[in-house]
């Protein structure tokens, strides 16, 4: 799907077609110049003057599937009565855009008719009223429309309401039930659905196994020229490589036959395979594919939302788990891993692939995957739970290091870091938020889009940062819990 967002302009008739006119060809102007910084293209659409002219162009952005959100700015004088019509009926993301056409305020030049016509400074509050009025989730960003740290904010905000285009539309496939007996990764499929989009629903291991067994020689082959371009072989055992080959083909034409961005499976269920995937899961997800571990169908279908909102709609976002700590004083790190299911698009260097033992689950043989050390860089982990009535997104800002040590031994994919405030205040912070194990680590989404995001979706925001304290993070909550039993 190509995308773009809609520059709507708000007037009125009061001030004659002149005026109007040169409000249209700056918003043009402007639409057209933007959209050259910007990573979607803004469409100048309409100079807004009517009650009716902004249902209707409302009702259109709702009905146009590339539409993935509307950004409003108000040269003029907008009265805002004739926006809650509308307004009322928006399904799209919505980005409040306070900006004027001219930079400095003209010495000589200016007199009432200037005015006139440059009066967003009043024209945006007018209009700033009426969403506030009406509760509507927004964005509000103000500054001049020619800077490049204001286009990065509303390119930052549009990168985040592509993941909500994404998330509207999202279906995930998942082999098998969640790992017996884990909570964290349960949830309300009718809620989520409802509130996020997501259908997630299951198909059968078995069928999956039918649909291995038809994939051809020739396509695995295919498959395998395509791993010698992209990773190192550090393994003789070229059949175990080729069956996750086989894996992959399989799990890629399911899903790409539902329509699915996303999969989960679990180590419990793999009746009829010889090996967990492993290297199959890593190069889809390096495809931009969502996957979630032990049924994890929501930090998979979360993996799938933020690779879409990252650079070049696939960024450098994984399916990551906090493994184990190292715990020297001051010198304290966070080691992520999962068993075999670490995205490539990490990697600090070229990935190799091995082959190792694997005791847990149902493996058969020795299952290969990729292995390498991801790499440095600020980033954040985040992880979506259900809270029972209500879904919590939590977000931490974290650090990621090269890894401290080479532990030549373990034969997986890791990453290291540190995360804020500290390591260990933030995982009282984390755990007493009630965020899970498995989470989403991002490189290019920032906490701000996430939280954009969670505004959009109308979902609860929790983010630990360099500023949070356990006790202001239970006071926060607290309230949290209660402002949301009263929504
Ligand atoms: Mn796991």
């Amino acid at each position: 799907m190509k995308y773009n967002f809609w520059f709507v302009v708000g007037s009125q008739l009061l001030y004659g077609p002149e005026v109007l006119e040169t409000v249209e060809a700056r918003a043009k102007e402007m639409a057209e110049e933007m959209s050259k910084h910007l990573p979607y293209p803004l469409v100048y659409k309409v100079t807004a003057k009517s009650n009716q002219q902004i249902a209707d162009i409302v009702k259109e952005a709702n009905y146009d599937d590339s539409c993935a959100g509307i950004v409003t700015w108000c040269h003029t004088f907008s009265p805002s009565k004739m926006w809650i019509n509308g307004f009322a009926n928006l399904q799209k993301p919505y980005l409040h855009f306070a900006t004027q056409y001219n930079r400095e305020i003209p010495n000589e030049e200016i007199d009432m008719d200037f005015m006139n016509l440059n009066q967003a400074a009043h024209g945006d509050r007018e209009h700033g009223f009426i969403a506030a009025r009406l509760r509507m989730p927004r964005k509000v960003v103000c500054g001049y429309w020619q800077d490049e740290d204001v286009q990065q904010r509303i390119g930052s905000w549009m990168k985040a309401a592509i993941g909500v285009a994404v998330s509207k539309t999202m279906k995930v496939m998942r082999f098998g039930d969640n790992m017996r007996e884990v909570a964290v990764t349960e949830g309300d499929k009718v809620e989520v659905q409802t509130k996020l989009g997501w259908q997630v629903n299951t198909w059968a291991v078995g069928d999956l196994v039918k649909e291995m067994n038809a994939v051809t020689d020739a396509e695995v082959d295919a498959l395998m020229d395509e791993y010698k371009a992209n990773y190192d072989f550090a393994t003789d055992n070229v059949e175990a490589i080729r069956y996750q080959a086989r894996e992959e083909i399989a799990m890629k034409k399911m899903m790409d036959k539902e329509g699915c961005k996303a999969f989960t499976n679990t180590f419990q269920d793999l009746y009829g395979m010889e090996q967990l995937p492993g290297l199959a899961s890593q190069h889809l997800m390096a495809q931009g594919y969502g996957y979630g571990g032990e049924g994890d169908w929501k930090v998979s279908a979360m993996t799938s939302i933020m690779k879409a909102m990252g650079e070049n709609g696939n960024g450098a976002s994984l399916f990551m788990e906090d493994y184990t700590y190292h715990l020297e004083k001051g010198n304290e790190y966070s080691l992520g891993a999962h068993m075999l299911e670490v995205c490539p698009c990490c990697a600090a260097g070229r990935a190799r692939i091995e082959t190792h033992h694997l005791g847990i689950g149902m493996n058969e043989k020795d299952p290969a995957r990729l292995v390498f050390e991801g790499k440095e860089g600020d980033a954040i982990v985040v992880s979506l739970i259900d809270m029972g009535g209500r879904l919590r997104l939590i977000c931490q800002d974290i650090h990621c290091v090269k890894p401290i040590m080479d532990m030549p031994n373990l034969p997986v994919a890791r990453v290291m870091w540190t995360a804020e405030p500290s390591l260990t205040v933030g995982a009282e912070c984390w755990i007493t938020a009630g965020g899970a194990h498995h989470t989403v680590l991002s490189y290019d989404v920032t906490a701000e889009q996430m939280k954009d995001w969670c505004t959009m979706m109308d979902i609860e925001f929790v983010h630990i940062n360099k500023d949070t304290t356990v006790a202001s993070l239970e006071h926060d909550l607290f309230l949290s819990d209660l402002a949301w039993k009263l929504k």
